[in-house]
């Protein structure tokens, strides 16, 4: 099978702002396309997007990568062979002769590696987590989901750190999904009763966006619906720090802080709410925070140290990390660096360093699925698609439910039932919560309890929002929901 055509696309992402789509067309007659996002919050190293530069869309078109894949790319590869990502995002990397993608742009090679992706998986008759997998030589496992439930930073206005996120610990898509529905619901109403309704809006990512709050008051929110949903969850930050620092100082709810102080302010939130993981505890550029994470390096630490903009999807950057053992985890994002073939490089480092991988979404998203599939297909520790709301984070949570509904129906197959799924998958339950950590229950598991019909979120009857002073609630302080 060959590429017959290469159709590029302006289209909108969920900002409204302009962003690319590639639709790629077989000589058999299949299409495949793939939509590009694009981040608020960026790492400086970032592969370069290309845009316009000039009217309309405030110079943030991107018609000049339709000009470079109409009369640059596709002459040069109608005809070329399906089924060798490598050598087609070799071909890429070296037409666009630079480092940093600033010459084609890493939107432009982005949207052409991921449908070139896409109908290579769908010529093989393969749904794409199963592609990745083989050409990556991984075992495909279902994410833990870090599910955003409050969002500020370059998201939303109001709080400094960029997402306040639940994962539960529960494996199993649905079990996982139906936990961020009861707590993101539930949180809602917190929100509402404590600031009024305009604490229902919410941010880029879906997350709810409350103004006059504190961290604190989120992560006792979280904390005490813990326990209490269809699976027990951790509490895990994106501090995103680069977005509040500004001239050595970081500036945090009234505060003006140095990076000893910050982390002081981390560990004093996790000795009371038990935090599982901080994502960018600090600016990439400050080395006073750079210094603590080093010196915390390959110890077993209060909470895990993972990297976004310090590593930016890039081999080079996570090997120079790593080598070090600096970073627990990693986040992956393949519009970091513009190619799925250095995206399975990164991961494959991040992975050979240690580190567990998480695939993420970005903050300015379209309505393609993939990272989904990578994150299954590559066995990562863990996804970020934002919340339960909005279509373009729905659409994530909604592949990831399908996956499992279609791997469901697959292993029943498999066992000879007779019965074919008519319905939706069942959603199964964690046994109910102990002090312990309930181990996961797989759809798999044999006598894994069933659903009730009462999914629901469990009332909060008492909402005590803490009174430190950093936390000062602007609103009655104990509400009933
Ligand atoms: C992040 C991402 C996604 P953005 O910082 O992890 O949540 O945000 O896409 O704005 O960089
Ligand atoms: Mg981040």
């Amino acid at each position: 099978m060959t590429i017959k055509k290469i159709t590029p696309y302006q289209i909108l992402d969920s900002r409204g702002e302009p962003t690319l789509q590639v639709v790629m067309t077989s000589d058999s007659g299949k299409s495949a396309s793939f939509s590009v996002p694009t981040g608020a919050s960026k790492g400086k190293f970032e592969a370069i997007e290309k845009r316009d530069g000039d009217a309309p869309f405030g110079g943030k078109g991107v018609l000049i990568c339709l000009d470079i894949i109409n009369n640059v790319i596709s002459p040069k590869f109608i005809g070329y062979p399906l089924d060798q990502l490598q050598d087609f995002d070799g071909l890429l990397i070296a037409l666009d002769g630079t480092k940093n993608k600033e010459n084609l742009g890493s939107n432009t090679l982005l949207a052409l590696s991921g449908a070139y992706l896409k109908l290579s998986a769908l010529e093989n008759e393969k749904p794409l987590w199963q592609y990745i997998a083989e050409l990556n030589k991984t075992s495909p496992e279902y994410p833990k989901l870090f599910a955003n439930i409050v969002g500020g930073g370059k998201h939303a206005p109001g709080l400094d750190i960029q997402e306040y996120m639940i994962v539960p610990e529960s494996t199993s898509p649905s079990v996982a999904i139906s936990t961020i529905y009861d707590v993101y619901h539930t949180v809602q109403k917190i929100m509402k009763n404590l600031y009024g309704p305009s604490a229902m809006l919410v941010g880029d990512e879906g997350g709810l966006a409350p103004l006059g709050t504190s961290s604190e008051v989120i992560l006792e929110a979280l904390s005490q619906l813990n326990g209490k949903m269809a699976s027990n969850f951790d509490i895990a930050l994106d501090s995103a720090a680069n977005s509040f620092y500004k001239d050595g100082v970081y500036n945090i709810e009234n505060q003006s802080i140095h990076a000893a102080e910050l982390y002081k302010l981390y560990q004093e939130w996790n000795s009371k709410f038990n935090i599982f993981s901080i994502e960018d505890p600090f600016a990439e550029t400050d080395i006073e925070g750079l210094e603590i994470l080093k010196g915390m390096a390959n110890q077993e630490k209060p909470f895990l140290i993972i990297a976004d903009d310090y590593t930016v999807t890039s081999k080079i950057k996570i090997d120079e990390f790593q080598k070090d053992g600096i970073f627990d985890g990693i986040i992956i994002k393949p519009n970091q660096v513009g190619t799925f073939t250095e995206t399975f490089e990164a991961i494959s480092a991040a992975k050979a360093s240690g580190a567990e991988v998480v695939v993420s979404h970005r903050s300015g998203e379209t309505s393609d699925s993939s990272i989904v599939d990578l994150a299954y297909g590559i066995g990562a520790i863990g996804i970020k698609i934002g919340s339960p709301a909005r279509g373009e984070r729905v659409e994530k949570y909604n592949r990831l439910l399908e996956i499992e509904a279609d791997l469901d129906a697959n292993q029943k197959k498999a066992a000879g039932s007779q019965q074919a799924p008519t319905g939706p998958a069942p959603i199964l339950r964690d046994p109910a919560p102990t002090s312990q950590s309930a181990p996961p229950v797989s759809q798999d598991m044999p006598g894994a309890p069933v659903s009730s019909n009462n999914s629901s979120p469990q009332p909060v009857a008492q909402f005590q929002p803490p009174t430190s002073p950093l936390a000062q609630p602007k609103a009655a302080p104990t509400l009933a929901i």
